[in-house]
């Protein structure tokens, strides 16, 4: 099988000191910055997802979204934070860029699922934050386009603990195999 990575949505203002904080983000930098190195190794493409609003969106209070302004297209913000070693040749996913649309999920209207099937990648390892939000939404619509999907349970992080249970365990349910660093095979 053709192997990937996807690195989801590690920005400025998901971390903990950001404008919509993951607490204990950071924490997971050096696991992510690990498999980067390990897929890297291996010559298996890696991706990066990014939420890329523009500062109207509709998850926003101000439109009785849920969330403060966060991730504001060409702002630090929407940075990935600097500790983070992204390859040069990684692929930028920028996702919920329409401002009446929520995406959650890489896969959202950003032509994914056929940039991957264009080469020949069946196989995905995802990691990142958060885990109840885009984590969970981008793993489930990768098993909805037939991928193989591994969640790195090291490398993720979610905004409530409980909630990020239940995404697990919903995950889990609909096929997403559970992997971590000690465990995984390339
Ligand atoms: C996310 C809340 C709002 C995420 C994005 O990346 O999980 N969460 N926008
Ligand atoms: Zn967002």
């Amino acid at each position: 099988m053709v192997k990937a990575l996807i690195v989801v949505d590690m920005q400025n203002d998901f971390m903990d000191d950001g404008a919509l904080p993951v607490h204990g983000s950071v924490a997971i930098i050096p696991a992510i910055n690990r498999y980067i190195e390990l897929f890297s190794s291996k010559g298996a493409k890696i991706i990066a997802t990014r939420d890329w609003h523009p500062e109207n969106h509709i998850s926003f209070r101000s439109r009785g979204g849920l969330w403060p302004p966060h991730c504001i297209q060409n702002t630090k913000g929407a940075q990935f934070h600097p500790s983070l070693r992204l390859a040069k040749n990684t692929l930028i996913v920028s996702k919920a860029t329409d401002p009446d649309k929520e995406a959650y999920s890489g896969f959202q209207g950003t032509g994914l699922a056929y940039s991957l099937k264009s080469e020949s990648i069946d196989e995905l390892y995802v990691c990142g934050v958060a885990t109840e939000y885009c984590v969970k939404n981008t793993a489930l619509d990768a098993l909805a386009y037939s991928f193989k999907v591994h969640l790195l349970t090291d490398a993720i992080k979610g905004i409530d603990e409980e909630a990020s249970k239940v995404a697990v365990q919903e995950m889990v349910n609909k096929g997403v195999l559970k992997d971590s660093l000690n465990a995984v095979k390339l």
